[in-house]
């Protein structure tokens, strides 16, 4: 598999596996499944599974590309094509104050997200019942979920009960609570929206050492001095701390999801109770460090030379001592190889 169908900063998943992302269930409800299409519509639609399913089916491989680094390339879903839906750009059925389009869950919390009209028509997306040949199943979406290619996938929504054409753009779920980026594109690393913060406000924090509590998503503070930074609870994703001197720092619980903390220095660092789901910590310093209670998914603390070879040998490996902490609950989230880095490199509890 050719390396450069891996947008930047993603690692393929080895074998078999399918990680499960945010909501594990739909909502509980008996009445018998149904998507509606309503909105800026001439005509409100409603359909349900088995007329879906009686529609011509397609297959396609579809590269799958998750915000927490994950990648799968070339899944097979099958389904019905979204346009067979609502329309084409030629034959539309939607009217023309419509703009966006926003895909709304069967769920408890009527997950939701969005993608501007124009894109949805050119990305071409499937409203899939089948992942490599098999019906969804309930965790992954099942019975009907979209599937978006060429987007993080969290613009895919599981458990797909309506689509509703709108004149204006309604965030979604991840990208109104949690800051996902709104465009979303993998090759251009749209994770995340920055946290609206002047130059002038970000060095000023920096400069106090103490971030507790905020809200710093994005913040740079790469080869930074930030020995004894307080940081309980912040929300730092994707945060650039690349090279920075965080010694002591205190990360106890705070959001380091997707942070950039490789060649750190992390010695005697508290990331106990921390989120560094996607975290980067290649070459970073980790004596002494507490990682007791981190969720660690999808974290790396090496890279690996030629990533399919059987003999690949950790290259920037993270350095840990007989102080370094980590609990089996937290390596259980690392990926097989990064496990075995990590367990080989630290006498871990
Ligand atoms: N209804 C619903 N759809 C959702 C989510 C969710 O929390 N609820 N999470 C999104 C995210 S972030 C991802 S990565 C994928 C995960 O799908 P999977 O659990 O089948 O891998 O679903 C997306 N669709
Ligand atoms: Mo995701």
């Amino acid at each position: 598999m050719s390396r450069d169908k891996l947008p930047p900063n993603q690692q393929l998943v080895r074998g078999p596996r399918w990680p499960l992302v945010g909501e594990r269930a739909p909502r509980e409800d008996d009445s018998p499944w149904t998507v509606t299409i309503d909105g800026c519509v001439a005509a409100t639609r409603t359909i349900n599974l088995a007329e879906l399913q009686a529609m011509p089916q397609v297959t396609r491989a579809i590269d799958v590309h998750c915000v927490t680094r994950w990648s799968k390339l070339q899944m097979e879903f099958a389904g019905v094509p979204l346009v067979e839906l609502i329309g084409t750009a030629a034959i539309p059925s939607w009217t023309s104050e419509a703009k966006y389009i926003s895909f709304v869950a069967r769920s408890q919390r009527h997950h939701s997200t969005s993608l501007p009209l124009n894109e949805v028509l050119q990305l071409d997306p499937l409203i899939a019942i089948l992942a490599e040949g098999e019906p969804l199943t309930a965790e992954h979406g099942g019975p009907v979920r979209m599937v978006v290619p060429g987007k993080y996938f969290y613009k895919s929504v599981k458990w797909l009960e309506r689509i509703e054409l709108l004149a204006e753009d309604r965030l979604g779920y991840w990208e109104a609570d949690a800051g996902y980026h709104n465009v979303a594109d993998p090759w251009r690393e749209e994770r995340y929206m920055a946290a609206t913060l002047s130059k002038k406000e970000a060095a000023d924090l920096i400069d106090q050492r103490d971030f507790s509590g905020r809200d710093l998503r994005s913040i740079v503070a790469a080869d930074r001095d930030l020995s004894d930074l307080k940081a309980v609870g912040a929300l730092l994703r994707d945060a650039d701390f690349r090279n920075a001197d965080l010694r002591r720092a205190n990360f106890q619980a705070a959001n380091l999801s997707n942070a950039h903390l490789h060649h750190a220095d992390l010695r005697d660092a508290n990331f106990q109770d921390a989120d560094l789901e996607g975290a980067n910590l290649s070459g970073a310093d980790l004596r002494g460090a507490n990682l007791l209670g981190a969720s660690l998914f999808g974290a790396s603390f090496c890279q690996f030379e030629g990533e399919a070879a059987p003999d690949s040998r950790p290259v920037n490996p993270a350095v840990f001592d007989a102080n370094t902490r980590i609990g089996e609950a937290s390596l259980a989230g690392l990926t097989a190889d990064q496990r075995s880095f990590v367990q080989s490199a630290c006498q871990c509890e």
